[in-house]
């Protein structure tokens, strides 16, 4: 079944990892793929999206809520916990076509099994909604208890983020109301919970959690099941009364009933694929994969919000701060502008939105414009710290210039605006906030680049490129491109608001007081700056001045010389730092976005001198060389970078560490890596002014691919069927309602 995710033993070792793989979400909140009787210990989280806290002097991050699922269970007085019994039989499933958890656990006893069927889901019909449905059965009659109820003792990387527990019940409700350290912000979960037989229960607190114990006499092979109806608000709800609507939303849940809120859930869920599911025939593990991959996009889509965006993790916990990196605007925004553009709009809104915080840090550095967060936090602030990793050898932090220095963070902005923009014809987004944000993107760059008298030429000196390894570097190709496009954009858009909407276009301009001169400078800046070209011999374009002179080795050179593998391969002492190893695509990533403006030798070229310099220690890499690989023409090329990219959180097998710091989580970079992959890639749709082609080119295993796409307001189905002996493709392309 290529809808389902599964796991059929238990094993200890996986606990972290499985995690991420069985997650739930509805972009409000995403709660990992856990147990019911798990505690912070085994990483259980409730991730909120959007709102941040920081514990001291420690890293600003994501608040995890209070866990109100959690649920044990005592069997004649003994606990039946995975974690304190081993089980007979285990099955844990992630069913992604309905987003719903499902367990089902056994143990043998003396005279028959104890069984746990549980199953939980994230509402997408209610985005404060948890649902909870959790069945015990004994083949001999015994005497059971579960405790079930709100786990408030939350698992937190550099917490405690919650204080001032406020505990509360009566006959129908729990309730845990805590606020934020930092900012005072309440974060309140209630829960309900519904049984359908007697037994005796009462409440016990403790100093964090209130918990139901739930006594009773059990028939032999009877089945008791009780429902569970958690509601999570938080301060950055738009509410008068979060404490009261959060109980509201338990309650009229459990009104409601299990099956209708299952119902209304699954109903949004077949909305969601019926626009964005992918048909791949010939490969079922490659239509899992991909399907797997969308169905992570979705579970952290901010369809509810256009104030959030989506973190480079995801949901999954608190990993690199829950920030906002350029991951969102580079590698998970084509998949929501082509299936569900207004998750598009409020992905770049949230940018717009945050264009203060991008002015600010400018300023600081002392710049013009806006320098975007390199990881960007509720108003744009940049969590980024100084000190990113830690050196195993010495436990000291060790500076990297992240924060400082990848300022390709600003062009990726604007891409991102403008590509929205193009693709939903749109006007509206550049007049409210789009055209600001481009034109102080491009103002900073103005302020960032140096004019080099003797080569009448501004470069873009001392960034980071996307390639982490090497920092501080002169003329990074990816970089001054960017640079380049972003001017091309801003004077595009000039243009567009001076000729449609000229009294805005002055408004705007005085607003943030952009003179003629400085117009005329962007005219200048972009006609003379310097972007690197591909080598006349070769066709290789060099990532930055200087890269042709450092050591070529290869990766396992590099790999050979590690003391720790933990260690970190970049920055001033790593491994990686001499060398001509990257860690993640580059120039070939520029010549993915700008295909046009380069020819297939060079691509290439360029692809066949870097693939084997490229670490992929990024999960953004192996994507990005599937797809230049594709439109070089090249599938088979493509398709292992594919496999790696689509099963990215199904095996796990991604860097848990950056130093010592733990960097595990879900990866939506590499998801919306897949679908592009397999869309622009394999697929080869392309859609310029309005219009769809396609070029495709399947992977051999494949011979059908089909998906659908939104433009501007219409739904447009696409089938590729490749015959098997031929190999030649037939296209479909129809309009459908
Ligand atoms: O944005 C990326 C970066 O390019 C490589 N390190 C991890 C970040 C978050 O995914």
């Amino acid at each position: 079944m290529a809808w389902r995710v599964k796991e059929e033993r238990f094993n200890k070792e996986n606990i972290v990892n499985n995690g991420n793989k069985f997650i739930t979400g509805n972009g409000y909140m995403g709660f990992r793929g856990t147990l019911e009787e798990y505690t912070k210990n085994e990483l259980v989280a409730c991730n909120i999206s959007g709102l941040y806290d920081r514990q001291g002097d420690k890293w600003r991050e994501p608040i995890n809520a209070p866990i109100g699922t959690f649920t044990t269970l005592i069997v004649d007085g003994e606990e039946y916990s995975v974690l304190s019994k081993e089980p007979t039989q285990h099955t844990q499933v992630l069913d992604i076509k309905e987003g719903i958890h499902r367990r089902n656990t056994e143990w043998d006893r003396e005279k028959g099994k104890v069984i746990i069927k549980a199953e939980r889901f994230l509402s997408l019909s209610n985005v404060h909604l948890i649902c909870l449905k959790y069945t015990v059965l004994s083949e001999e009659t015994c005497e059971i208890e579960i405790n079930t109820g709100i786990d408030g003792d939350v698992w937190d990387i550099n917490g405690p983020h919650l204080e001032n527990y406020k505990l509360e019940n009566d006959d129908e409700y729990i309730k845990v109301s805590t606020l934020t350290q930092e900012l005072k912000v309440p974060v309140v979960v209630a829960e309900i919970c519904k049984r359908d037989f007697e037994a005796e229960e009462t409440i016990l607190k403790t100093e964090k959690s209130v918990l139901r114990n739930i006594k009773f006499k059990a028939d032999a092979g009877v089945e008791y099941t009780i429902y569970k109806y958690v509601s999570v608000y938080t301060g950055n709800d738009e509410t008068k009364n979060i404490e009261a609507e959060c109980l509201d939303v338990a309650v009229k849940a459990a009104e409601n009933g299990y099956d209708k809120n299952y119902s209304e859930h699954v109903t949004k869920w077949n909305e969601r694929w019926e626009v964005s599911d992918v048909i791949i025939e010939g490969n079922d593990d490659d239509q899992l994969a991909l399907r797997y991959s969308i169905y992570q996009l979705h579970i952290i889509a901010p369809v509810h919000s256009n104030k959030l965006s989506i973190p480079a993790r995801g949901l999954s916990g608190q990993t690199y701060k829950g920030a906002i990196f350029w991951d969102t605007e580079m590698f998970m925004l084509p998949f929501f502008l082509h299936t569900s553009p207004e998750v598009a709009i409020n992905l770049v809104n949230y940018r717009i939105r945050t264009l203060q915080g991008a002015r600010e840090k400018a300023n600081y550095y002392g710049f013009k414009g806006a320098f975007y967060a390199w990881e960007s936090q509720e108003d744009g602030q940049d969590a980024c710290s100084d000190f990113n990793v830690t050196d195993v050898f010495t436990g000291r932090p060790v500076k990297t210039y992240f924060k400082d220095k990848q300022v390709h963070i600003s062009a990726a902005v604007s891409h991102a605006i403008w590509e929205t923009y193009k693709f939903t014809g749109d006007d509206d987004l550049l007049l409210n906030g789009g055209a600001e944000v481009i034109l102080e993107c491009a103002r900073f760059y103005y302020s960032y680049a140096y004019f080099k008298e003797d080569k009448d030429r501004y470069e873009i000196l001392d960034v980071i490129g996307p390639d982490e390894y090497h920092e501080r570097v002169n003329n990074n190709a990816y970089t001054s491109k960017m640079v380049y496009n972003t001017l091309d954009i801003a004077l595009k858009t000039l243009e567009i608001l001076q000729d449609k909407y000229p009294e805005e276009c002055l408004k705007l301009l005085s607003k943030i007081k952009f003179s003629k001169e400085e117009i005329l400078s962007l005219i200048k800046f972009k006609e003379k700056l310097y972007v690197p070209m591909p080598d006349k011999k070769t066709l290789v374009i060099e990532q930055f001045s200087g890269y042709n002179q450092l050591e070529d080795c290869t990766l396992e050179e590099v790999k050979s010389r590690l003391l720790d593998p933990k260690e970190y391969w970049g920055g001033g002492h790593g491994v990686a730092s001499t060398t001509k190893i990257i860690k993640q695509a580059d120039v070939v990533l520029m010549l993915n976005l700008f295909k046009n403006e380069y020819s297939k030798e060079v691509k290439r070229a360029n692809w066949e001198y870097y693939e084997p310099r490229t670490e992929h220690g990024s999960s953004l890499s192996p994507c990005i060389y599937a797809l230049l690989s594709c439109d070089i023409g090249n599938a088979e090329w493509a398709y292992p970078f594919f496999v790696k990219t689509s099963n990215v959180d199904l095996t796990g097998e991604s860097k848990q560490f950056a130093g010592s710091i733990y960097i595990g989580g879900t990866h939506p970079a590499a998801n919306g890596g897949a679908w592009m992959s397999a869309i622009l890639g394999f697929g080869g749709l392309k859609i310029q002014e309005g219009k769809i082609t396609i070029d495709s080119k399947l992977p051999n295993s494949w011979n059908r691919l089909a998906f659908k796409v939104i433009l501007r307001g219409e739904k447009y189905f696409i089938d590729i069927n490749r015959d098997s002996n031929t190999g030649d493709s037939k296209v479909s392309i129809l309009k459908t309602s």
